[in-house]
């Protein structure tokens, strides 16, 4: 089966709509006849499914947020009896409840798509070698790919994450040529390959499917770099099932929102107000067709823009860039709105690798900020002298990215611990 579903893809923007009015209306009603839950939020917002005829209605309905499924845990969202349900997936959620998310087994087949269509997007075939990389159980990544890999009919290697050694020998051994996991473990993977002397032409791999956490472009050149392959981002979230809601083409100009599921806003994240395409903010979600936990309106915390710009891949579906990071990562520091992808695209362009840590505490009522480090193997010394100039230009460079001044720690290449799912690049030790 082909996973490049044109028919859908590249519909035009009138099929596109009507589609997503008919499916809107049917799931509100869906909601409101099994979700007492969020009837009772539209009750009081003075709404009925009467009042919803398509799109263009969607902002009279109300948000659903973190809390409200934490308030609502765990079977409060819950749209299908239980016995029609098949599989729970979770997230690990800092702060309260995890997030458990049910799934019918018409959901699993949708959200699989959505991922086929995306390890499609990137050149994958029934002849690719898929190793996935994301972590399975609970977290949605290796799942969810796991899945799409099957569909588009690639031999899959079910890695999960973890045991370095054994990811690369079988890379290696099997000739893998797509890879999927995070980012940040995608360029661990790199600079052990690259450690054990295989050079970029040597590497098998072809392609990565990269995501789950922000990553920069510049984080992407350099695995790009190492590993030799078109790396791609794919977006998604475990409350609107997973990896797949979002995906990169080829033009990697954004990723296409699988529009027939997934139907995206921008709000104010102050005001809630819509704001128009093109504008920066908070991306809500409402999906159409996910059964057994329907979210609409939900708020995603990812800060970000859309674009209907035409694609040269041919693809219709909206495309939302990089997520800038998500308003609960943005730090307050010293009262500047702080993102770490900045502190990021600031490291990376003075030749650093993205092994970096950022931390805060606060002193005698001020904050203190410092960011510390790695030095590349390249790069490393033991001069003081030299040491002390490159931290000098890193404090510049973040003065003029960010507006404040950092204390920057360069130390030895490897000192910070690596990771294999999402990378930890935040420790906040304000008592706030
Ligand atoms: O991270 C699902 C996923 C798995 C996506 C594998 C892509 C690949 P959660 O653990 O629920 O689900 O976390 C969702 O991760 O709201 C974003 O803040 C962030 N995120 C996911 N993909 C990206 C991305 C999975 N490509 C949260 N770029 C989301 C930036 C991302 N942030």
């Amino acid at each position: 089966m082909n996973y490049y579903q044109k028919e859908i893809e590249c519909a035009s923007r009138e099929e596109l709509r009507a589609l997503q009015d008919e499916r809107l209306v049917k799931q509100v009603q869906h909601v409101w006849d099994n979700v007492p839950y969020y009837r009772k939020k539209m009750e009081a917002k003075g709404v009925t499914p009467e009042d919803i005829k398509g799109v263009a209605d969607l902002h009279k309905l109300p948000f659903l947020s973190k809390a409200d499924l934490r308030d609502a845990y765990p079977y409060g969202l819950l749209a299908v009896p239980l016995a029609d349900c098949v599989r729970i997936q979770s997230t690990s959620g800092t702060t309260g409840k995890r997030v458990v998310a049910f799934y019918t087994q018409e959901d699993i087949d949708l959200w699989e798509d959505c991922c086929a269509r995306a390890i499609c997007a990137a050149g994958g075939t029934k002849e690719d070698v898929c190793q996935i990389s994301y972590g399975y159980g609970l977290f949605t990544g290796g799942p969810g790919l796991n899945g799409g890999s099957h569909k588009v009919g690639c031999l899959t290697i079910p890695t999960s994450s973890g045991n370095t050694e054994r990811q690369i020998m079988f890379i290696n051994d099997l000739q893998a040529t797509i890879l999927c996991c995070t980012p940040s473990y995608a360029a661990f993977l790199g600079e052990t390959m690259k450690e054990m002397g295989l050079t970029p032409q040597e590497i098998p791999l072809k392609a990565g499917i990269f995501g789950a956490e922000a990553w920069s472009e510049e984080m992407r050149k350099d695995i790009e770099q190492t590993l030799g392959i078109k790396a791609y981002d794919i977006y998604g979230l475990t409350e609107l099932s997973g990896p797949g809601v979002a995906f990169e083409c080829s033009a990697q100009q954004g990723m296409h929102i699988n529009e027939d599921h997934f139907i995206p806003e921008i709000i104010d994240p102050d005001t809630e107000e819509v704001l128009p395409e093109g504008e920066q903010g908070e991306l809500v979600f409402t999906a159409v067709t996910k059964k057994a936990f329907p979210m609409i309106r939900y708020r995603t915390r990812d800060i970000c823009v859309l674009t209907r710009e035409a694609c040269s891949c041919g693809r219709t579906h909206v495309r939302m860039r990089k997520p800038k990071g998500r308003s609960d990562d943005m730090l307050i520091i010293r009262g500047v709105n702080v993102f770490p992808s900045q502190i990021e695209t600031v490291l990376m362009n003075h030749g650093y690798a993205a092994n970096y840590q950022i931390i805060i505490d606060r002193v005698n009522h001020t904050d203190t900020f410092e960011v510390q480090v790695e030095m590349t193997p390249e790069m490393f010394t033991d001069n003081m002298g030299e040491i002390a100039d490159m931290q000098k230009t890193l404090v510049e460079g973040l003065r003029s990215m960010l507006g404040i001044t950092a204390k920057v720690s360069l130390v030895a290449p490897k000192s910070i611990t690596r990771s294999e799912g999402k990378a930890v690049r935040v420790i906040d030790k304000r008592k706030l």
